[in-house]
């Protein structure tokens, strides 16, 4: 059932299989087949996002868009914003997909004021209600756009200007309660501003009480209005401000303990933010992961020529089959959470086709790579390994330092009495690198 003609020329992507040479069809993705004791559709939880896929023209700093898509009537007016939501519907259930995310801005303009502003989005509401109840897709997340408009310029809760804090404030309010309508799982605090551009103009510490403060009422917020999803926030290092305050897992971990706000959030990681910052996009799970702060995915990928956010589709199966290996090691692996991918198809892909093109190779992608995660875990040489690594605090001296049963004193009467500590095994980090090569 289709809500538009727009995709008719596409056929319904379905599972066709690694021998299958139809670029529209699942190579690896079988949603329903079971990896692990679980259908890949519910390991992955694969969303659609809004904005590149839908509000993306494909603009660049030398010159405007290059996607003209046939259901665009040029504006940026509510009635259009009305009609997209069919054309995207018709998309994500293309795709087989069971997931979307949006901004505010994505999905409604807008208006004169503020009231306007969220009378526009409470119809665009009503409206992508009704489409996912024909369709059954489901809302991953939804998140406020505080970073295009001007207004936001010098940041969003951590502006200089009060009353912009408070225009946040609505900004938010809403969003949640748009959320919790539609059901969404997780509720996604991206802070595009929230950074500066220099230190001449900026007072940092009052910046980020601003930004616990604002973090803080949105969880009291979220208490009074009975939304149950998970709040989620999303590191990036820079880009577009110069120094972001939510720089990497470990920094925003930080700030939320500091803040007294850790049980209320967990991450959302985008693989190209990691690189931004300088870390593996799997260095960035791990953190999460050895925190239980997982809660979900923003896939895509930068280019390893060049150092900004070029958000393309990921393409790298090896990288995701290691990423499941950490994945999975949190109890219940991305739970609410999913992969959004946030991604767009390159300034010179015009057609329609590209967007299928991208997103079947971004969810095969992470399918091939789950498919591989299963055989490491199924061998299970790797786990082995890691256990045998640290052995040495199983038993002994090393058991009586886990369970904090001894001290600088103890410890040092030990090692006197040894001479020397015990020669260390090989790191064999070849040895693994091959033993990885074996399962892809
Ligand atoms: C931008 C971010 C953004 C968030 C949602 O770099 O990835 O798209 O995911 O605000
Ligand atoms: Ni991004
Ligand atoms: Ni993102």
């Amino acid at each position: 059932m289709a809500f538009t003609k727009h995709f008719a020329s596409i056929p319904q992507i379905t599972y066709e299989g690694a021998e299958s040479d139809n670029p529209f069809a699942y190579k690896y993705f079988n949603p329903d087949e079971k990896i692990l004791g679980k259908k890949m559709k519910d390991h992955m939880r694969n969303a659609v996002c809004y904005w590149h896929t839908f509000r993306g023209t494909a603009l660049d700093i030398f010159g405007p868009g290059t996607l003209v898509r046939p259901w665009e009537d040029g504006t940026n007016s509510q009635e259009m914003a009305l009609k997209r939501t069919e054309v995207v519907f018709d998309f994500i259930t293309k795709l087989g997909v069971e997931y979307y995310c949006f901004h505010d801005r994505d999905v409604a303009p807008e208006g004169a004021n503020v009231a306007e502003t969220n009378k526009n989005l409470w119809q665009v509401a009503e409206k992508l209600k009704q489409l996912q109840k024909a369709s059954g897709v489901k809302l991953l997340w939804g998140t406020a756009n505080m970073f295009s408009h001007p207004r936001f310029s010098q940041g969003a809760a951590s502006t200089p200007n009060a009353d912009v804090f408070a225009y946040c404030a609505n900004s938010v309010k809403e969003a949640i309660d748009v959320t919790k309508f539609l059901g969404g799982e997780n509720y996604v605090f991206w802070g595009g501003r929230e950074g500066y551009n220099s230190l001449l103009n900026t007072d940092m510490g009052r910046e980020q009480a601003h930004i616990a403060k604002f973090f803080q009422m949105a969880v009291d917020y979220a208490k009074k209005a009975k939304f149950d999803g998970q709040f989620l926030i999303e590191p990036k290092a820079c880009e577009p401000t110069k120094h972001q305050y939510d720089f990497d897992s470990a920094t925003v971990l930080g700030f939320l303990r500091k803040n007294g706000l850790d049980k209320h959030f967990k991450l959302n990681i985008e693989q190209n933010h990691a690189t931004l910052a300088g870390h593996d996009f799997n260095h960035e799970l791990a953190v999460c992961v050895a925190d239980n702060a997982l809660g979900s995915i923003d896939s895509n990928r930068g280019d390893v020529m060049n150092g900004w956010d070029t958000d393309q589709f990921p393409n790298d199966y090896r990288e995701c089959a290691q990423s499941w290996g950490i994945i999975l090691k949190q109890k219940g692996g991305l739970g609410t959470g999913g992969l959004n991918y946030d991604a767009k198809v390159r300034r010179d892909s015009y057609d329609i086709e590209d967007m299928f093109y991208a997103h079947i190779c971004g969810i095969d992608t992470w399918a091939r790579g789950l498919r591989i995660a299963a055989k490491i875990a199924a061998d299970g040489e790797l786990d082995k390994f890691v256990k045998a690594r640290y052995s040495s605090y199983d038993k002994g001296i090393g058991k009586e330092i886990e369970t904090g049963k001894t001290d600088f004193e103890k410890l040092q009467a030990y090692i006197l009495k040894k001479g020397e500590a015990a020669p260390l095994a090989s790191a064999r980090q070849e040895y693994l690198e091959n033993l990885f090569n074996k399962y892809c």
